[in-house]
């Protein structure tokens, strides 16, 4: 495809650009029923997270890590992608896995600590992986394996600026290279590896370029344009399917919000750093576009809008009825045998449960 721009040797990849205005040249062409099911998916996303903020901030919910920000870099992917792909999340990726259909009830759950919420239904979606990385080899390992029984289905895996330095990445690219497995490593690069910015995890100039030491074809998109998330997406998926191996896509996005919700940003960026990424909001520029093109109206905003305010106001009534997590939970699932010292935490963990009473 025509390239916007060359950086440091790595694509560029940009169709909307930061006002909303569309290149002709690359715009791809997608339905206005597809057009319109995006936005709705970027802000059932947005609306989501302030719902788990507030979970979170009343005591219902544990830690929540927001999306805010980073809806382009989930949504165009997700919808270039077939059911019978794979999805291997990291933990911030709550609209990916909403577009690709998961129930909002199940991911509140999941913040609430109810096992429920990553229990693995008969689908092509991976749980929630909190070890930085390790769900790259994950993509690795279905890739190839996909490769053995000769299916035709791709691997698509997520993960942030920070999990570029953890050994687990560069394994996974470099099998994935080696046995062409048909993966899309989708790093969002949001600037910060919780208070750690980008320029102290690596000397690299990008961090696309780090494919090439792996030969595998690596490009820089524009992680705020949704347009253009779905087309390398659409693309990097086609090559693929035809054996044409990996590819690691750089989204260069931002966190608008928090890095979860017991972090305070305040102590380590700018307000006006802020301020600047606000303007550059994936949401506001895919709005204008569809305005533009007249896809989309005032009254169909805010019919959207009410529909999701309704949708989200019954999915937390939904998780909160289904009543508080037992504490015992946190101890079950990783050991067969649950060892001594655990169960030593889990009868002081019930004494204090049984003072409060
Ligand atoms: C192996 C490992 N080390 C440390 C942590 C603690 N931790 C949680 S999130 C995070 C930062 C991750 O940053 P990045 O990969 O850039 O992703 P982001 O959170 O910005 O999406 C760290 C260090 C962890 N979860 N796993």
């Amino acid at each position: 495809m025509p390239v916007k721009e060359v950086k440091e040797g790595v694509e560029h990849i940009q169709i909307l650009d930061k006002e909303g205005n569309v290149d002709e040249e690359l715009e791809p062409d997608i339905p206005d029923e597809k057009l319109l099911e995006m936005y709705r998916d970027m802000m059932y996303a947005r609306k989501l997270d302030e719902k788990a903020f507030k979970l979170q901030r009343r005591g219902d919910a544990g830690t929540y890590a927001p999306v805010k920000g980073e809806e382009a870099c989930q949504v165009g992917p997700a919808h270039a992608l077939e059911e019978s792909d794979w999805f291997v999340p990291s933990f911030r990726e709550a609209a990916f896995a909403l577009t690709r259909g998961m129930s909002p009830v199940k991911l509140f759950r999941y913040f609430m600590g109810d096992p429920y919420g990553n229990k693995v239904e008969d689908t092509h979606n991976l749980p929630v992986s909190i070890p930085i990385a390790s769900q790259t080899l994950h993509a690795t390992g279905i890739g190839m394996a996909t490769n053995i029984k000769d299916e035709n289905e791709v691997t698509i895996t997520y993960f942030g600026d920070g999990a570029t330095s953890q050994g687990d990445f560069h394994g996974a690219l470099n099998f994935a290279g080696v046995y062409e497995a048909p993966v899309i490593f989708f790093n969002q690069n949001n600037r910060y590896a919780i208070s750690v910015p980008r320029e102290k995890q690596t000397a690299s100039e990008t961090l696309a370029q780090k494919a090439k030491a792996y030969g595998i074809k690596g490009l820089q998109v524009d992680g705020n344009d949704i347009l253009a998330t779905y087309k390398v997406a659409s693309e990097a998926a086609e090559r693929a399917r035809k054996g044409g191996g990996p590819t690691l896509i750089e989204g260069l996005t931002y966190r608008l919000g928090v890095h979860t919700t017991s972090d305070d940003p305040s102590r380590y960026r700018s307000e006006e750093e802020v301020e600047k990424w606000k303007k550059r909001d994936p949401i506001k520029r895919f709005k204008k576009y569809l305005l533009d093109k007249g896809v989309l109206d005032e009254e169909k905003i805010d019919e959207i809008n009410e529909e999701i305010d309704k949708d989200l106001e019954e999915k937390v009534e939904e998780a909160l009825e289904m009543g508080s997590v037992e504490t015992e939970n946190m101890f079950k699932h990783v050991y067969d045998e649950v060892p001594q010292r655990l169960k030593k935490q889990l009868e002081k963990a019930k004494e204090r449960e049984g003072g409060d009473n």
